[in-house]
Formats: C-alpha cells, sequence, structure tokens
C-alpha cells in the first residue's frame, strides 16, 4: 500500500501531532493559517513577489541548480513583515513542536530560516534530499537538529509542486534511496502546511502542468547552538528587533544560549551580557 501522511486538524492535540511527525518524519497540519492572516500575508507579500527574480543568481552553481530559475525567493521574511515574525513564526504550534524536539537537546532552539518559496510555471522537482545536510559535518548518529515546514499560501496540489516527502525516511540509514512509489505529495488548501523532520527526505515538487505560482512559507527551526543556514541578526537588524515581542527576538538569535543548567556555557553574548537587555535598553540599535 502506498505511503500516506496523516492529517490533522489545528486543534488537535499537539502530542498526537507531534507522536505523528516522530512516526513518520512528516505530517499535514490544516487550517494553520486562518483566512484573514492569509489575506494581511497575501498583501504584504505581492509587492515582494512582484520584485523578485526567478533567475536570480544564487551563491553557487549547485544552490544554483538546486533552486533552479523558475523560483521566486523572498529570504529573510522576519524581517520582511512583522505579521510573518508573529505570526507564523512564533506560531503556537511550531514552538510546541520545537519544544518536543529540538528543546530536549539544547538550552533553546533557534530560527534557522525563513523564506517565501514561489514555484513557477515550469519549475522541476528539486533533487531529494534532507534539510539537516547543511551540516553535514556534525558526526552521525546525532539528535533531531532541525524542524522544518512548508506553508501553503495557495492550494498546493500535486499539478502545481505540491512538496514531495519519504515518510518513515527519517529513520533511514543514510545509503537508502527512495523509489519513486515512496513519494507522497503534501497536497493542502491555502492555510495548512507540510510540517517534517530535518532528517526527512524531501523535495520541492515539479510545477510543470499549471500555469500557477505555487506560492509557500519554507521555514526552519534548528537547535541553538547550531550555526543558522540565515543569519538572522542581520536580516533583522537590531533597529527593527527591537519592536517583536521578546519571544521573536530570541527566536532570532538576540537571546542567549545559556547551558549552566547543564554544566554548559553561554553563546550569543554581547559585553558579555544577554543582547536581549541591551536590546531592550536602547543600548544596541542606537550603538554607531
Ligand atoms: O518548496 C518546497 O516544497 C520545499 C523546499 C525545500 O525543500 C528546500 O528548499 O529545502
Ligand atoms: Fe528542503
Amino acid at each position: 500500500m502506498a505511503a500516506t501522511l496523516k492529517a490533522f486538524e489545528l486543534s488537535a492535540d499537539s502530542a498526537e501531532i507531534a507522536q505523528s511527525l516522530e512516526e513518520q518524519g512528516a505530517v499535514i497540519v490544516h487550517g494553520l493559517l486562518d483566512k484573514p492572516l492569509q489575506t494581511r500575508l497575501g498583501a504584504a507579500l505581492q509587492p515582494l513577489l512582484d520584485a523578485a527574480d526567478p533567475a536570480m543568481e544564487h551563491l553557487n552553481p549547485v544552490i544554483g541548480a538546486f533552486f533552479g530559475d523558475r523560483v521566486r525567493h523572498i529570504s529573510g521574511m522576519a524581517g520582511k513583515s512583522q505579521l510573518f515574525a508573529e505570526e507564523v513564526m512564533c506560531h503556537p504550534l511550531f514552538l510546541s513542536l520545537c519544544d518536543h524536539f529540538l528543546l530536549p537537546n539544547c538550552a533553546d532552539y533557534l530560527l534557522n530560516l525563513a523564506h517565501v518559496m514561489d514555484r513557477g510555471p515550469g519549475a522541476p522537482q528539486q533533487m531529494l534530499h534532507r534539510d539537516e545536510d547543511i551540516w553535514i559535518h556534525v558526526p552521525r548518529p546525532h539528535p533531531e537538529l532541525q524542524l522544518a515546514s512548508v506553508v501553503a499560501l495557495v492550494d498546493f496540489t500535486r499539478e502545481n509542486g505540491a512538496t514531495a516527502l519519504v515518510p518513515g525516511s527519517h529513520r533511514w540509514p543514510r545509503e537508502r534511496e527512495a523509489r519513486p512509489e515512496e513519494l507522497v505529495y503534501a497536497e493542502m488548501p491555502a492555510g495548512s502546511a507540510v510540517i517534517y523532520l530535518g532528517s526527512t527526505i524531501h523535495a520541492g515538487g515539479t510545477n510543470s502542468t499549471s500555469d500557477q505560482w505555487r506560492t509557500g512559507f519554507h521555514l526552519s527551526y534548528s537547535l541553538g547552538w547550531l550555526r543558522t543556514e540565515e543569519n538572522n541578526l542581520l536580516a533583522v537588524p537590531p533597529w527593527q528587533a527591537r519592536e517583536l515581542s521578546p519571544r521573536a527576538q530570541r527566536l532570532l538569535g538576540y537571546g542567549v544560549h545559556d547551558a549552566i543548567a547543564d554544566q554548559g556555557g553561554y553563546l550569543g553574548m554581547l559585553e558579555l551580557r544577554n543582547p536581549q537587555e541591551l536590546l531592550r535598553e536602547g543600548v544596541l540599535w542606537a550603538r554607531n
């Protein structure tokens, strides 16, 4: 029987969602963003999408081939939309799943990356990959390093490039490769999200037969002692971060990673202090 992903409503018990995620490596949650929020986010994104160039130059040819030239990107979303930072990045379900999967192995977790990925007509399927491979130097076996999600801002269908995932692959040996029949597609209405572990094999799907842009947020969280994929302190500089909630500031790296209680130390200090306090005191953003 072909594998499927379990789907939950946002109102479901988050422990049940976590259990399914633990078992399958991925789960769908319907209604993560309600309609009014989708509309407000859509209005904020439109000018940014209009200005995005799908043929943009990437860091190097490997990254260029991975993303292709049919995808519009808006990177560093938390610095581009306060609404995104507070309502999506700090979504209670994401935080509760991060508490479950990441907090046992760090003192605090961080936002790893937050993009819009707008996969246009003609975008081929990405290479199948595990998002955690950005930290290829971490010896294996290792604890779960990352929790990720693609949130649909339009209906995701097989035709317009719904994310392809391989249930169970988070527990596979590295050398095992997915067969085409092991892929499932995160078909879901706008406002829903597919949430997956950094160890789960997946790829952005092919958008070859539709004439629609497949707009979605791609965001992820990582253990707080890892270098994050996006430089969030530059994506959201102090003068902007001071307008955000303390929770959002911590996710962006304005807090310290305080492992003293675990007989560890501090990461991310400034002037031997917690940057979040300096931000609150107005010192940080007024520096020159
Ligand atoms: O856009 C998607 O469906 C997935 C994107 C993805 O997996 C990635 O960029 O790492
Ligand atoms: Fe990915």
